[in-house]
């Protein structure tokens, strides 16, 4: 990429593709293309044809998904597998068709098997059954990896991609239900410590082990990548390190400075047992994380405190996808 490379960053307003636009500005490209929902839905072959065809995209940084926490993905499974592979599909087909020299498509460690052996090695995807609690984008997600390689490979296309572990950071989704596990209960500890109360809950058993990668680290290795990475094999991108949720959870109440207790709710699902990455092979590209997480943590609450992201009306479980779904019919040729 140049400075003046047109440069498709697709998922802008997102927890990563707000990151990428964010790096690629302070390194000082100056040609990124960005569309929001509104401008352009990603899941109409016709309107991200028409967006090819007029805009001479050079490289694409493909962060646009359906993206939540473990009870918004088991709860709108089919959301998530038909707007996921929708997505995927337009977009590398359109890049394919208009030239494009470079894309980079984003998995995630979750589209790895349950029970895969840890820490997880690349190869280890499409090895056995997937977590339940989010089948329906791991499948979508391992399609889009898999059109990735096979456009590679059939065609010749440099499209390549990478399997984040489990993100947190500026620009996150901070909904008490639809978020992941750090934003969710950052808001909850942060809203305990306001109201003074004596307990926080916590989802499921507290023993899952999750790996989290802030996610300007994660940014900083989606441009090595795109700068270093020409091969087909996915690769992984987190710290390799786990942690507990009950362990992340004392953090966060440190984090914030709430004073109570903790309460766990196990009722609410635990999913995967363990998810940590093996990084052997982005390291091998040069690539390290910067921020431990408790400073990550840090970082992400003085964000959200300074945003008052905390402070904005919650769109209820499914209000959104009710009037998603009018605006969608709405639109001719929308999906
Ligand atoms: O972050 P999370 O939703 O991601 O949940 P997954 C991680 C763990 O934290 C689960 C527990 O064991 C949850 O039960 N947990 C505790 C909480 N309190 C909370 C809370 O307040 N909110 C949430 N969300 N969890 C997702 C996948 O699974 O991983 C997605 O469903 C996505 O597809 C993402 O790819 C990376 O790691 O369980």
């Amino acid at each position: 990429m140049d400075k003046h490379s047109r440069i498709y960053v697709a998922g802008h307003a997102g927890l990563v593709g707000s990151s990428i636009v964010r790096n690629l500005k302070a390194k000082g490209y100056n040609n990124i293309i960005t569309r929001t929902k509104a401008e352009l839905d990603l899941r109409n072959q016709a309107l991200v044809n028409r967006f090819f065809a007029e805009n001479e995209i050079d490289y694409v940084f493909l962060a646009a998904a359906r993206v939540g926490g473990i009870l918004y993905n088991q709860r709108y499974q089919a959301d998530f597998i038909y707007d996921n592979i929708t997505i995927a599909a337009n977009v590398i087909h359109a890049a394919a068709e208009y030239d494009v020299k470079k894309l980079l498509f984003l998995g995630s460690s979750c589209i790895y098997p349950k029970m895969a052996p840890q820490p997880i090695k690349e190869e280890y995807l499409l090895s056995g059954p997937l977590e339940p609690t989010n089948e329906g984008y791991a499948v979508a997600k391992i399609a889009g990896l898999k059109l990735c390689e096979k456009f590679y490979h059939q065609y010749g296309k440099c499209f390549i991609s990478c399997m984040p572990t489990n993100l947190y950071g500026p620009g996150d989704n901070f909904h008490p239900e639809h978020s992941h596990v750090i934003p969710g209960m950052m808001r909850r500890f942060h809203t305990a410590k306001l109201n003074g109360d004596e307990k926080v809950v916590v989802w499921g058993s507290g023993k899952p082990r999750r790996e989290f990668l802030h996610v300007d680290d994660l940014a900083e290795a989606l441009f090595v990548l795109m700068e270093k990475y020409d091969r087909p094999e996915t690769i992984n991108v987190g710290t390799g390190i786990d942690h507990s949720i009950l362990e992340v959870a004392e953090m966060l109440k440190d984090c914030v400075g709430f004073k109570g207790r903790i309460e766990l709710d196990t009722s609410k699902p635990d999913g995967t047992p363990r998810k940590v990455l093996d990084v052997s092979r982005i390291k091998e590209l040069g690539w390290e994380p910067k921020y431990s997480l408790e400073e990550g943590l840090r970082h992400a609450y003085q964000w959200a405190v300074e945003n008052r992201v905390f402070d904005t009306k919650i769109i209820e479980l499914g209000e959104e996808r009710q009037s998603e779904k009018a605006d969608m019919h709405e639109r001719p040729g929308a999906v």
